[in-house]
């Protein structure tokens, strides 16, 4: 037989890599392991190629909200990323005497296709957020936008037909730091420590061809400990031990490269080699928005997109969304019943409905045995009347014959008498009969 049972088949031996040190370790278990050869074909090889098909019918969604101040060229960066004119022309950096006083959520979406590859992108943007004076509360209506966008999908998943449910909850957040060169503001510290257990958060430094390389690495250093400092929890993404090496290497690059250095700009210009490029002119040059020497937009988009995209939706689900609902639901009152999702252990299911069952055959048995002694009982006490009443019956019987008997008695005492008075024989033969009729 080609199936052997190994209970204590290593690891290594199975291709199961071993979780990290860090993690808590699972108790102590037997695990019985099958290992099957195959000797033909099963076809659970095509599975990825069965996502991939669902995949490209579905199509992909992606919500990015975008948040900085005033002309740090997030709407540029947004156009730039997905190589259109998302914002219509209406909707470019406001002057400032026109800005509005509150900060503002604006929503867009579009179609984009690229191969055949639908995604549905929305923009979330936040335009004037840190343009007022007093900014202690310019975050309160992004905070909200997000819980609300929590509390839709929370609703959704609530109504008892839920099979589709529209995702608007936001999966990455682009903060843009100005590119000042000296440090995070408190306004930057405030807001990231408001939303960072809430979204994924990328930092971008906005507009960074301002700025030299050398002031790059410096500012770059100094965001990254204030990071430290204040405890900001930023999306860095994940890396996987079967992860092939290139792979590994370029994650462990861009992660090197948080906080990204961005440049925007969906005009093409001329570059010294005579090259039609995406980027911005200067008297001293051309930077190139999608050259990696220049700055990190690739990075930036490799991350949002190429290949993070469903690691981004994924957190936003599985960890993002799951807390803020645990908390929300727990503030409700509701309590998680933990005995629900026990285990399941067939040998101690087995023996509780074996209790169950002798409960079950000895309450049977009780009740059984009462209803016997009832009858039993009720048996007697018929059995008790019918006895008194044939004994009642018996000695009326005696007393009647007793009487008759006497009232007999009597008219045989007359009828002697009477004799002994006449003298007549001539009764006799009568006599005679009712002396055998007595006996
Ligand atoms: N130097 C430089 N300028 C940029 C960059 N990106 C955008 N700009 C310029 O900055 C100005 C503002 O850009 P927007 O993209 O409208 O800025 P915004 O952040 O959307 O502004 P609001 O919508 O008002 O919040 C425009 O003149 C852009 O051309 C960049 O990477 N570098
Ligand atoms: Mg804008």
């Amino acid at each position: 037989m080609a199936t052997e049972h190994s209970a204590h088949a290593s690891k290594e031996s199975l291709g199961i890599t071993s979780a990290p040190l860090s993690e808590k370790p699972a108790p102590a278990r037997e695990v019985k392991v099958i290992r099957r050869k195959l000797n033909g074909y099963v076809g659970f090889a095509n599975l990825p190629k069965q996502w991939h098909r669902k995949s490209i019918r579905r199509g992909f969604n992606l919500n990015v909200m975008v948040v900085g101040e005033s002309g740090l060229g997030k709407s540029t960066l947004m156009n730039t990323l997905f190589n259109r004119n998302l914002y219509s022309a209406s909707s470019a950096a406001i002057p400032a005497t026109e800005k509005p006083s509150a900060v503002e959520i604006e929503s867009l979406s579009a179609d984009i296709e690229e191969n055949g590859v639908r995604l549905h992108l929305t923009i979330i943007d936040t335009p004037g957020f840190g343009d007022a004076i007093n900014n202690t509360d310019s975050w309160t209506s992004i905070v909200s936008d997000i819980n609300n966008r929590f509390d839709t999908y929370l609703e959704a998943e609530s109504k008892v037909t839920r099979n589709t449910i529209a995702d608007t909850r936001v999966h990455a957040l682009i903060y843009f730091i100005e590119p000042t060169g000296h440090s995070l503001k408190p306004l930057d510290i405030t807001f990231m420590k408001q939303v960072h257990g809430k979204v994924n958060l990328v930092p971008v430094i906005a507009k960074s061809d301002t700025m030299t390389e050398e002031e790059i690495v410096e500012f770059k250093q100094r965001i990254n400990d204030d990071i430290i400092t204040h405890n900001i929890n930023i999306f860095k993404p994940a890396q996987f031990e079967n992860d092939d090496d290139d792979t590994i290497l370029s994650t462990q690059d861009l992660i090197a490269k948080i906080p990204f250095a961005v440049v925007g700009s969906t005009t093409a210009v001329t570059t010294a080699d005579d090259r039609q490029v995406r980027g911005r002119s200067y008297p001293w040059g051309v930077i190139e928005v999608d050259n990696e020497e220049h700055c990190d937009f690739v990075r930036l988009r490799d991350l949002l997109v190429r290949n993070f995209l469903e690691e981004l939706r994924e957190r936003t689900g599985n960890v993002l969304y799951e807390n803020y609902r645990t908390e929300k639901l727990k503030k409700m009152g509701i309590d998680q019943d933990n005995s629900v999702f026990r285990e399941f252990d067939p040998n101690l299911k087995q023996e509780e409905e074996k209790v169950l069952h002798e409960a079950k055959l000895a309450k049977m048995e009780a009740e059984m045995k009462t209803v016997f002694q009832q009858k039993v009982s009720e048996k007697e006490k018929k059995l008790q009347m019918s006895e008194s009443e044939l004994f009642a019956r018996h000695k009326e019987m005696k007393d009647k014959l007793l009487k008759q008997v006497k009232v007999l008695e009597e008219k045989k005492s007359q009828l002697e008498k009477s004799k002994t008075t006449t003298g007549d024989g001539s009764l006799q033969p009568a006599q005679k009969t009712r002396k055998g009729f007595l006996r």
